[in-house]
């Protein structure tokens, strides 16, 4: 990539006052810096209608490898989305922060106030290694600490050498001496031309697949024997995206590829699996560049004797492992130190004040005391952890006074495990809504499942605007991928644990066709499930999509 170390000509761009746009060859590279080009899309026609420019902002994604920050950090982050974006605080579904609408003379501001609480934004986007996920809950393993670690590894691994953000953004002294900066910038893993497109990582803990391992292009599962982690499960070729009416594409579960022992071999296999990626992944049509492609093209068998060499050591065979669960365990939970943590639900992710409740000031007020640490999940939601026994009545009493307790306690079982994608206002490639619409169709779900006695029923709802997956549709029992506005495929049959996809079972549906759809498939689930029966199970058992 002629980029000049991912510096293109942002200086240049981010000057031009004329425009909220950066220069083209620089929207692609700001990804490498954690951020888009965006516009606000419910604005574009009356800006045309006027001859104005579309609105263009930037979205920017914090990397934060695990998905941890202080309480410090957090009375950080709301200040900063107050000062410099439309303030809502977004938790993604990789575990980390979006601000949407920063104007283009605020992105610099905005990353230095982040710098001061160190906090960055590199890599976050970009065809590049990007946000390690980690398993969110403490309370599960006395290894989370430990694990926790190898998500910060891995992040660290795969940061790009180049010193471009620093300058442009940090306002680093330039490495203008040639060799100097060709030393500097030597990057053994990306070379000089990074990867063929993004390549994900997460870790799960088992039981639990609060990361949906096995969406991601490299999945590590640890294995704990006697209470010691030995090692990791590999599962590789994991990846969601596809495009509708284009049959080459289409979404994957990672494979197993096998059992590596020990830190420095785990970190090794990690570094060698991106580096087949970027040898051989295909870099001449981006719809097909995904390791999944790769790893479907190699083969199995070939992508790991490839690894094997690269990494002059055998993989063992997978060693047994279970997973009984995705879902976030809301509420109070103490962990194996004895500490407190509370689960909060935040639907869609989005951290703000609204008329239901007042999220955002709580959450503030929680982090103003000092005695709690922030943990966001993959279900986009968050975890005030590692609160002392002696400080949990002066949180508990924040969370009751603000009404969050009740807020999370009170929200139904779908809708406290569903996902939605960002889509509408601002995903440029939405076609349909997603986390400004599932709440409202939930709403409209809940008497139904109610009708038949299922509103205690955990079943998994995600919903995306398009098919790209963001919200990790096809891994969910029910799933909506928007198709046109206010329209979407109805996919069926995916399991609770993150084991099996879906599929679609009708197309291009509206509201009325999807509450009579699925008021028919309830009916038919609450009379004929079997014990114990899921209902992606049972959409299975029962034929109604072929899996
Ligand atoms: Fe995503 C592109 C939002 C998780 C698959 N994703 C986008 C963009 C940047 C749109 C764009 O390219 O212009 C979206 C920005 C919307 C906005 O306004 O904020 C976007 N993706 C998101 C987030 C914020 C959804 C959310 O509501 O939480 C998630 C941010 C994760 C993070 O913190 O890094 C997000 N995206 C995912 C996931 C889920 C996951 O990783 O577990 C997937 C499916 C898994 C996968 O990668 O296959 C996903 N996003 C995509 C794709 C399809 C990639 C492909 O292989 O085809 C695109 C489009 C692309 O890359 O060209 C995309
Ligand atoms: Fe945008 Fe599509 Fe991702 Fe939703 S799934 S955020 S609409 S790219």
């Amino acid at each position: 990539m002629a980029s000049d170390g991912l510096r293109g000509t942002l200086k240049e761009s981010l000057h031009d006052e004329l425009t909220g746009a950066v220069r083209e060859d620089d929207q692609a590279l700001i990804k490498f810096h954690g951020m888009y080009q965006q516009d606000d899309r419910d604005r574009r026609e009356e800006r045309s209608a006027k001859k104005l420019e579309w609105l263009y902002s930037y979205m920017l994604r914090l990397r934060l490898p695990g998905g941890f920050m202080t309480g410090e950090q957090y009375v950080g982050l709301h200040n900063i989305a107050g000062e410099h974006s439309t303030g809502v605080i977004k938790i993604t579904t990789r575990q980390t922060i979006q601000l949407h609408g920063i104007l283009k003379s605020h992105v610099k501001p905005t990353i230095k106030a982040f710098n001061t609480i160190h906090l960055d934004s590199i890599s976050a986007c970009g065809d590049v290694n990007r946000n390690v996920i980690c398993a969110a809950h403490p309370k599960f393993s006395p290894i989370h600490e430990e694990i926790f670690a190898y998500a910060d590894k891995i992040s660290q691994m795969g940061l790009p050498k180049s010193k471009g953000y620093y300058e442009i953004w940090l306002d680093e002294k330039p490495l203008l001496d040639t060799k100097e900066k060709e030393e500097v910038e030597k990057d053994p893993l990306y070379q000089n031309r990074y990867l063929p497109r993004k390549f994900k990582v997460a870790i799960a803990i088992p039981p639990n697949n609060d990361v949906d391992v096995f969406a991601n292009d490299l999945g590590l599962i640890a294995i704990v024997e006697n209470d010691k982690l030995i090692g990791f499960n590999l599962a590789a070729g994991g990846g969601l995206g596809a495009t509708h009416g284009n049959a080459q594409t289409y979404p994957r579960l990672g494979s197993m590829l096998g059992f590596v022992r020990g830190e420095q071999n785990t970190l090794k296999a990690v570094l060698e699996v991106i580096t087949i990626q970027r040898d051989y992944g295909n870099r001449s049509d981006r719809k097909l560049s995904r390791l999944k492609y790769t790893l479907d093209k190699m083969g199995i068998e070939a992508f790991r004797e490839e690894l094997e060499k690269r990494c002059g050591f055998k993989l063992e065979e997978p060693k047994p492992f279970t997973f009984t669960r995705r879902a976030d365990d809301y509420g109070w939970h103490k962990n194996h130190e004895g500490k407190w943590y509370y689960t909060v639900f935040v639907e869609s992710g989005r951290i703000t004040d609204d008329e239901k409740v007042a999220l955002k000031t709580a959450m503030l007020e929680v982090a103003k005391t000092g005695k709690v640490n922030f943990r966001f999940t993959c279900n986009q939601n968050l975890i005030l952890s590692d609160i002392a026994q002696k400080d949990k009545k002066e949180i508990e009493k924040i969370l009751e006074d603000f009404g969050i307790i009740a807020h999370t306690d009170n929200a139904g079982a779908v809708r406290k495990s569903a996902i939605a994608c960002v889509a509408f206002n601002t995903c440029s490639l939405a076609l349909a809504e997603a986390q400004r619409y599932l709440p409202s169709l939930i709403t409209k779900i809940e008497p139904i499942l109610a009708k038949h006695g299922l509103e205690n029923d955990e079943i998994s709802m995600r919903m995306t605007g398009c098919p790209n997956g963001c919200g990790r549709p096809y891994a969910a029992e029910i799933g909506f991928v928007g198709t046109a506005y206010g329209r979407y495929n109805l996919h069926l049959g995916g399991d609770r644990e993150g084991f099996r996809l879906n599929k679609k079972y009708k197309e291009n549906i509206d509201e009325p066709a999807i509450l009579k759809e699925l008021d028919e498939l309830f009916e038919k689930y609450s009379r004929n499930r079997q014990s114990g029966e899921t209902f992606g199970d049972f959409a299975v058992r029962e034929k109604l999509v072929t899996i």
